[in-house]
């Protein structure tokens, strides 16, 4: 008997020394120690051990239980240590590795240029309108006294979707749907994206983005106007910026006119900014012809007004000193990263 427990302890410990994880040595564990393992067995034999023998034969079963209850213990002391260590080292954060850099993105020049141009009228009063680019002809086109037969209407110069329905090539629409619905005094400025069939080049985009205004009440002059954009250029462009009218020509004011302000690089002496000008065109502008008001429901005998209309993507290159629209639209952060 002695033997035979000296056998299965040598064995258990062999194997336990060996084990190289916990559920291993649990195996082991049962293997030895557990209702069919090897060491019960054994006591389940004492019946045919001699009376006397029994005490002293217990008490060896025993010791060998202990032994090995007491090297197992120890055994899974060290491999919980070697598996937290494993995880400890594997698991090592670098504290001393420079901190991520929180990448914060920010707004297209375009739309600084916008909410620029926005500051300036909301500040004069003027609420900001928007409407939709699928417009109907008749507020893109004819609402605004531009006939069927206009050389603006040309499919090569617009989107058509239907006959009736196109994309529209100006915000004015969205003015024309405020005088239909609006009584005077009306005071709006109406941003947006606007479409022109046109090849893409360096100041051309078959998509781009307007800003107009319109002002209606009683006695609004011309001076209202010229007094408004001064205003307008001299917060856009800084405090000595002055203004020129040039007449021209829209269908929907009389008379109409294009602004130009002086060259905010050279301040008017003429440079490669403004081309030797002096001078830098920036928006159209004129008195609403009476026709417009009057197919909108407004008195033009009562009312009058005055309206302008700005590219904001020329706005954006200017103040940028960007030479390429197309820049604009690549979304290239090492192009965008620098505004
Ligand atoms: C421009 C130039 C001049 C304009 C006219 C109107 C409306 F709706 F009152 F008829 N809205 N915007 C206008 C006038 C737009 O853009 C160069």
């Amino acid at each position: 008997m002695k033997d035979i427990l000296e056998k299965i302890r040598k064995e258990a410990m062999e194997r336990m020394e060996s084990a190289e994880n916990l559920d291993r040595l649990n195996e082991i564990r049962v293997a030895y120690l557990g209702k069919k393992g090897e060491l019960t067995q054994v006591l389940k034999s004492m019946k045919d051990v001699a009376k006397e023998d029994r005490p002293k034969v217990g008490q060896m079963v025993n010791d060998t239980r202990a032994v090995i209850e007491e090297r197992l213990e120890d055994i899974r002391q060290q491999i919980a240590a070697k598996q937290r260590e494993a995880q400890l080292a594997a698991e090592t954060i670098d504290v001393t590795l420079p901190a991520k850099k929180m990448r914060v993105g920010h707004r297209h020049p375009n739309t600084i240029a916008q909410e620029e141009v926005e500051r300036v009228f909301v500040g004069m009063g003027y609420e900001v309108v928007e409407g939709p680019e699928v417009e109907l002809d008749y507020y893109n086109f004819e609402a605004l006294n531009i006939p069927a037969n206009h050389p603006a209407k040309d499919e090569q110069d617009t989107f058509y979707i239907t006959k009736d329905i196109l994309l529209r090539t100006q915000t004015s629409p969205v003015q024309v749907r405020v005088m239909e619905k609006q009584k005077p005094p009306i005071r709006i400025i109406a941003p947006g994206r606007v479409f022109r069939a046109d090849e893409v080049d360096a100041t051309h985009s078959p998509s781009f983005h307007q800003i107009e205004g319109l002002v209606i009440d009683k006695n609004i002059t011309l001076a209202d106007l010229k007094g408004t954009l001064a205003e307008f250029a001299k917060e856009m462009f800084g405090p000595e910026t002055k203004v020129k009218f040039r007449p021209h020509h829209f269908p929907f004011t009389e008379p109409s006119a294009e602004m130009d302000i002086t060259c905010f690089k050279c301040g008017g002496k003429g440079c490669r900014m403004c081309k030797g000008e002096g001078w830098i065109e920036i928006l159209g502008c004129g008195m609403v012809h009476p026709k417009v008001l009057k197919m909108s429901g407004i008195d033009p005998e009562v009312y009058s007004g005055f309206a302008f209309g700005i590219g904001l993507e020329r706005i954006a290159l200017l103040k940028y000193e960007i030479d390429d629209m197309r820049l604009l639209y690549e979304n290239d952060v090492r192009f965008l990263n620098q505004f």
